[in-house]
């Protein structure tokens, strides 16, 4: 039997790294290149396109995203946020689209959380194209060096060809060593996860062995719990993160559950983010939560020894 329930969607859970770039860039024929290793004929993507690859030893959650203009604010904007990887393609042989190349690149970083370190890969697509501009003069052009202030931001420039499959080979080399370094410093250790229905009933309740020797720590997380829910609950999608002395809470309600996280002050909260949205998706459908802990545990990517656990307490 292919794909049951539990295995298909924990696949799902890769190093996310979005692409993006103006239309017609070559985003889409670059993800046929990663599947593939072909180049074929594409058509410009609507919306965003997801697909899950193994790289070498990685995986990854690859959204490739819609050029045109009408996702540059809405769908761009929101994957950028939560991607450990950026890839920002570009025509080279297309100078006419690098100012408005220069205003998107620049606009989508500045939008990156300025603590959480990322990649970037910049391709300079085309170069089979005898109208291909030379490396320097993009980087030049887009004034790519500025990135060196980006202190956060590791970041790495090709010039490509999806045509011929020229420096596709590094391209994914330099990526798949550089999200895998950023993958193991992101991850979090929760000290504590739950998930609670829309009466305030845990469903599930994993603590980091020692935890009840800081009882303040849980007193006050209850409580952020308890005003954030009264808040929040029926606001679809509603997250908050608050800091407390050496910990951060982050608490995300749904229609019908909270999900509730605490994390060290120094560890990802757009990691923490991340996992707390992917076991929202997961979570939410789910009529059956014998396998509850065990979605939990692989998203969390946590070792159980690790933890006491608390389920169904109604
Ligand atoms: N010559 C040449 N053509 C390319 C190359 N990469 C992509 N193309 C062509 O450029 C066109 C656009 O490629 P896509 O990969 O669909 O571009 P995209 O960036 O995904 O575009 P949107 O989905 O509209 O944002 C297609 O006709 C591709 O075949 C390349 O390296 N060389
Ligand atoms: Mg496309």
């Amino acid at each position: 039997m292919k794909n049951t329930t539990t295995e298909m969607k924990f696949d799902k859970k890769g190093i996310p790294l979005v692409i993006i770039g103006l239309s017609q860039a070559g985003k889409s024929s670059f993800v046929k290149r990663i599947m593939t290793d072909k180049f074929e004929e594409t058509r410009p993507t609507l919306g965003l396109q997801f697909e899950t690859t193994d790289i070498g030893d990685a995986r990854f959650d690859i959204f490739d995203l819609g050029g045109h203009v009408s996702y540059r604010k809405t769908i761009w904007e929101s994957y950028v946020k939560l991607a450990y990887g950026l890839v920002f393609i570009i025509d080279s042989a297309d100078p006419d689209s690098f100012d408005e190349a220069k205003e998107e690149f620049w606009r989508i970083i500045d939008l990156k959380d300025n603590r959480d370190e990322f990649l970037i890969m910049f391709l300079c697509n085309k170069s089979d194209l005898k109208e291909s501009q030379d490396l320097e003069v993009v980087i030049n052009h887009l004034n790519l060096y500025n990135l060196v202030e980006k202190s956060n931001a590791s970041y790495q420039f090709f010039k490509t060809s999806m045509k011929t499959g020229e420096n596709i080979d590094n391209a994914l080399k330099w990526l798949k060593n550089n999200t895998a370094k950023l993958a193991t410093k992101r991850k979090i250790d929760p000290l504590m996860f739950m998930i609670a229905d829309i009466d305030g009933f845990p469903l599930l309740e994993i603590d980091k062995i020692g935890l009840e020797e800081e009882p303040s720590l849980l007193a006050g997380f209850l409580a952020a719990i308890e005003s954030f829910s009264q808040r929040l609950f029926g606001k679809t999608g509603m997250l908050q993160y608050m800091v407390s002395g050496d910990f951060k809470y982050i608490i995300k309600t749904d229609e019908k559950y909270i999900y509730s996280m605490i994390i060290s002050k120094d560890e990802s909260q757009q990691e923490a983010r991340r996992e707390i949205d992917l076991l929202n998706e997961l979570v939410k459908p789910m009529e059956d939560f014998s396998i509850l802990e065990s979605i939990v545990v692989q998203v969390l990517n946590i070792d159980l020894s690790d933890y006491v656990i608390q389920k169904g307490f109604k």
